[in-house]
């Protein structure tokens, strides 16, 4: 079993105001010395977390994690307003200047591949390397597979209760109906909503699903975030101006050094989008793990991130 790097805290926190409304949290760990990486974390809308710390020597990297608008330790929660993908691109570069980097390593997973892919076509020269994982287009056909039909051949059991939370008139589109009530008046119909859709996701993220990870999902405070953000990101095609939008972009990083970890078997980001950007960027490295599902945590996803990081840490 590959282990993770020990537990770390902090040397250094930061409250930053990106725009009228919104304020993040940035925290700094490991060596300060050390080679820069930026960890985008994933959702949108789902927080780092203290053991995203860990894919990390701390004695060779300065570790920045941050919480996305909206989400995390970031205020206020789960909103809406001014939270679009070029808000978040052009955050991490506000970041980048407050800690004084001129490049760094880009690490993300899911939603994170997504905003990290984002990030590097919008400023590739500020991008040291890039470590992507469970890949994440947002295509449309990637939203109808998990959230309307096709993931739901797979997981019949979980799909029930994501299903069941909206009336049957209202199916054909699960993700509009998911909105209307994400963004209801009521909070109770919010809460009812973002719960469902939230443990849905974290029921089908890794081979062998764990209620753990669903009943973490279905906490209030993060399903929220998670769903709203997550939901409103959707509804709006990630704000990009066409659906292969990052394909097409991608041969502006090509010459940055890259990996791309895939889970076979992962049923929440399926590996057709790996594939297509392994196909639009073969210079980058290509890991494809025959057992494993959508999480990080999986062991052979695990394992191939800290090779991974272990490659590009410097001396
Ligand atoms: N959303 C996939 C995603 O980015 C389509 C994602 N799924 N679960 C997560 O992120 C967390 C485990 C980071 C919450």
């Amino acid at each position: 079993m590959p282990q993770p790097y020990s537990p770390i805290e902090p040397y250094c926190t930061h409250r930053l105001k990106v725009s009228e409304l919104h304020e993040l949290h940035v925290e700094e760990c490991g060596n300060p010395e050390g080679t820069p990486v930026v960890f985008v974390h994933g959702g949108p809308g789902g927080g780092s977390e203290p053991w995203h710390r860990q894919f990390f020597d701390a004695n060779r990297y300065r570790i920045i994690l941050f919480d996305q608008r909206g989400c995390g330790r970031s205020t206020p929660h789960a909103e809406l307003r001014e939270n679009t993908t070029w808000d978040l691109v052009a955050d991490m570069e506000k970041i980048r200047e407050l800690l004084g980097i001129q490049k760094w390593v880009v690490f993300g997973g899911s939603w994170g591949s997504t905003l990290g892919l984002a990030y590097a076509v919008t400023h590739p020269r500020r991008c040291r390397a890039l470590i992507l994982r469970g890949i994440f287009l947002l295509r449309e056909a990637e939203i109808r597979w998990f959230y309307q039909d096709g993931a739901s051949w797979i997981y019949p059991d979980a799909w029930e209760a994501y299903r069941d939370a909206i009336p049957v008139e209202e199916r054909g589109d699960m993700v509009q109906a998911y909105y209307k009530r994400l963004t209801s008046p009521d909070p109770a119909v919010r809460a009812a909503a973002a719960r469902a859709w939230s443990i849905w996701e974290g029921s089908t993220s890794k081979l062998f699903p764990s209620p753990d990870m669903a009943a973490r999902f279905g906490e209030d405070r993060f399903a929220e975030a998670f769903a709203r953000i997550e939901c409103h990101y959707f509804i709006n095609k990630g704000f990009f101006e066409s659906d292969d939008y990052l394909l097409k972009q991608v041969h502006r990083i090509r010459d940055i050094p890259g990996v791309i970890v895939q889970g076979r078997y992962d049923v929440v980001c399926p590996m057709r989008s790996a594939w297509d950007l392994h196909q639009a960027w073969p210079e980058a490295d290509f890991a494809v793990v025959p057992d494993a599902g959508h999480a990080a945590s999986e062991p052979g996803i695990l394992s191939k991130l800290l090779e991974a990081t272990d490659r590009y840490a410097g001396s």
